[in-house]
């Protein structure tokens, strides 16, 4: 069996799920969102890590597939914990397939009429990949996207080739630094000197600045007095299956 063909059995049988990890405000540690995470449980591996597969589900047929299944469970959940007086903002990941196939809209507007969320309790993190599509279909549907209400948030920011061009070209809401600037930030003078850039962009830019990666106080510390305002990281909550961050993070509210 390839992995491709396992995937598609694993899809069949329900084996994907969503993993939720929080985002908070710095300053304070409040909870302000999560981001939706997929995870396969692999009857004898366990929960297996999208690094492992969603390489080859993003260049397969399943593609499609599997992102309507994770904008459609994620949209249900923020809605049954916004009707049940928790509401939370739930970020997506967007796969590429989504960027090319129809019209991501529209499919969007849908779902929020289905389900009835409110636009603004979602996001969606979109990569630099989307530069390889047609530009201006996707700038066309990015507007659109806001329109509805829903922010788009520019993910993993600094690690491609053309961070900056991207934010010139592109309507976005916000930006996350990837935690490859972040995991060694108190070290690191040069990582400093990068994230304390791409937060003062961010602000001139209007942006929303995210910090992911965050696995100390000393770094989120480190984070406020450079005016970072929002983060997410081991420190504040690993991903967690939705009930388990229900406790830990909804309860409590
Ligand atoms: O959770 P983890 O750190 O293992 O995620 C690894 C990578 O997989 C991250 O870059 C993340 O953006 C991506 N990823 C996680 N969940 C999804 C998903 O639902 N859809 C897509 N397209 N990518 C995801
Ligand atoms: O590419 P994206 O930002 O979507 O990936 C999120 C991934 O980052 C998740 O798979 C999650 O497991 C991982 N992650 C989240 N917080 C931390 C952290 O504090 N440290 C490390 N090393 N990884 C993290
Ligand atoms: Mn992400
Ligand atoms: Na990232």
């Amino acid at each position: 069996l390839t992995l491709e063909s396992e995937l598609a059995l694993a899809a069949d049988r329900g084996e994907f799920e969503l993993f939720y990890q929080p985002q908070v405000r710095l300053v304070d540690g409040s909870l302000v969102g999560a981001e939706a995470l997929i995870r396969w449980r692999h009857p004898a591996r366990g929960y297996v890590s999208p690094g492992e597969f969603m390489p080859v589900v993003n260049t397969s047929a399943l593609s499609e597939r599997i992102a309507s299944w994770v904008m459609e469970t994620a949209c249900r959940q923020a809605r049954a914990w916004e009707l049940s007086g928790n509401g939370v903002r739930v970020a997506i990941n967007l796969s590429p397939s989504q960027l090319d196939s129809g019209d991501l809209a529209h499919s969007v507007a849908a779902l929020l009429k289905t389900t009835g969320l409110t636009p603004s309790l979602l996001e969606l993190e979109v990569t630099e990949d989307i530069l390889l599509h047609d530009e201006s279909r996707v700038l066309d549907m990015f507007k659109r996207i806001q329109q509805l209400g829903v922010r788009v948030l520019f993910d993993d920011f600094g690690t491609g080739y053309a961070s900056l061009s991207y934010l010139k070209k592109f309507p976005l809401d916000g930006l996350k630094i990837d935690r490859s600037f972040v995991l060694d930030l108190l070290a690191d003078s040069d990582d400093a000197a990068i994230v304390g850039s791409t937060i003062g962009l961010s602000k001139q830019l209007g942006l929303t600045v995210v910090a992911e990666g965050i696995e100390n106080r000393a770094t989120a510390d480190f984070l406020v007095s450079m005016g970072c305002e929002e983060g997410q990281g081991y420190f504040f909550g690993r991903p967690m299956p939705a009930v388990a961050f229900e406790k830990q993070f909804l309860a409590a509210r």
